[in-house]
């Protein structure tokens, strides 16, 4: 587990690095702070960001046909879940699970709050025994993988459409370090969201109350706090692009005047010019077919795929094979 100066040295190192790059980014991972987590709970609950709702309804309506596609379950169940946030999926996905097996839960997080919430959100579960690994998703699944040797019944949970945040090759990556200390027969669970029209997707990622806005402003926000520098928020404005030929909405925050950015702890100073932007984060969106491939490509084969209509979304059951 790493320290809080470590943490802290590897965010200085990632914000220092992509304010550098051309154009100017920052890692989407680093939205979700006390605040982020919370305003990404806020989001969830908007009537235009749908995935939340969507997901939820499938996973209560599909939990105990997922449980029972685990192989055997008589020495217990690992559950390992990518990104958990609030712990609202997990816990629908743990009602599908008889009360007298037993779960060993691992969650990777990089936000303690979300290990947090979690925590507390899936206590009143008996069975359940919890492991919180706060870290990027590849650390953490490094960390998780001893416990995954000799189960056979595994369970990991990529949900939310958590893997819209990875572009093509960095998803196939990410599947393939999922599937790397997997026996035959373990299951993925895929939540992804679908393209659709683009007016839907602008609302989702632009929202007229405008909390994505704060939720994407904030991580300024916290680079002031935890890196001493100086952004003033209101010199940025908040925008989402359907970006088609990519098939993913970007948000940036767009520069609205010339002027110069210090970052005193990483002892940095950056020029944005007018009309600059730092792109933040990329939500990529796909096809059921695009969804199908993803996995195959990642060492899977679909068992069943769940799509609600309404809000054009998939969730995708796995076999590791
Ligand atoms: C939690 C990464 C799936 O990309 O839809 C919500 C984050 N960003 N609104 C997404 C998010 C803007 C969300 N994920």
């Amino acid at each position: 587990m790493s320290s809080d100066q470590t943490v802290l040295d590897t965010f200085a190192a990632d914000v220092v690095r992509d304010l550098c790059r051309q154009p100017k980014q920052l890692q989407a991972r680093y939205l979700y702070d006390a605040l982020g987590s919370s305003l990404f709970d806020a989001i969830c609950r908007l009537p235009w960001y749908r995935i939340t709702r969507a997901e939820a309804r499938l996973l209560r309506g599909h939990a105990r046909e997922i449980a029972n596609a685990l192989p055997s379950r008589d020495g217990g169940v690992a559950l390992v879940e990518l990104g958990c946030g609030n712990g609202e999926k997990l816990a629908a996905l743990l009602e599908g699970i008889p009360q007298n097996v037993p779960v060993d839960v691992h969650l990777i997080d990089i936000s303690t709050d979300a290990l947090q919430a979690t925590g507390a959100r899936i206590a009143r579960f008996e069975n359940v025994r919890t492991t919180s690994h706060p870290a990027a998703y590849d650390e953490g699944l490094r960390s998780v993988q001893p416990f995954l040797q000799h189960r056979p019944c595994t369970l990991t949970l990529l949900l939310g459409s958590n893997i819209g945040n990875f572009d093509p090759p960095a998803a196939q990556a990410l599947l393939r370090a999922i599937r790397a200390p997997l026996a035959n027969g373990a299951l993925l669970l895929l939540g992804a969201d679908l393209v659709k029209s683009e007016a839907d997707l602008l609302l989702a990622y632009d929202d007229p109350l405008g909390v994505t806005a704060a939720f994407n402003k904030n991580l300024l926000v916290r680079i002031n706090r935890e890196l001493d520098a100086d952004f003033d928020v209101t010199a940025f404005d908040h925008r989402a692009v359907w970006n088609a030929r990519e098939q993913r909405v970007e948000m940036h925050l767009v520069s609205r005047r010339t002027h110069r950015v210090r970052l005193a702890a990483a002892d940095l100073s950056v020029q944005f010019a007018e009309g600059e932007s730092i792109w933040t984060e990329s939500s990529y969106k796909y096809t059921p077919l695009d969804i199908g491939r993803m996995g195959t490509d990642g060492g899977f084969r679909v068992i069943r795929q769940w799509i609600d209509e309404e809000a054009q979304f998939a969730l995708t059951l796995f076999v590791a094979n």
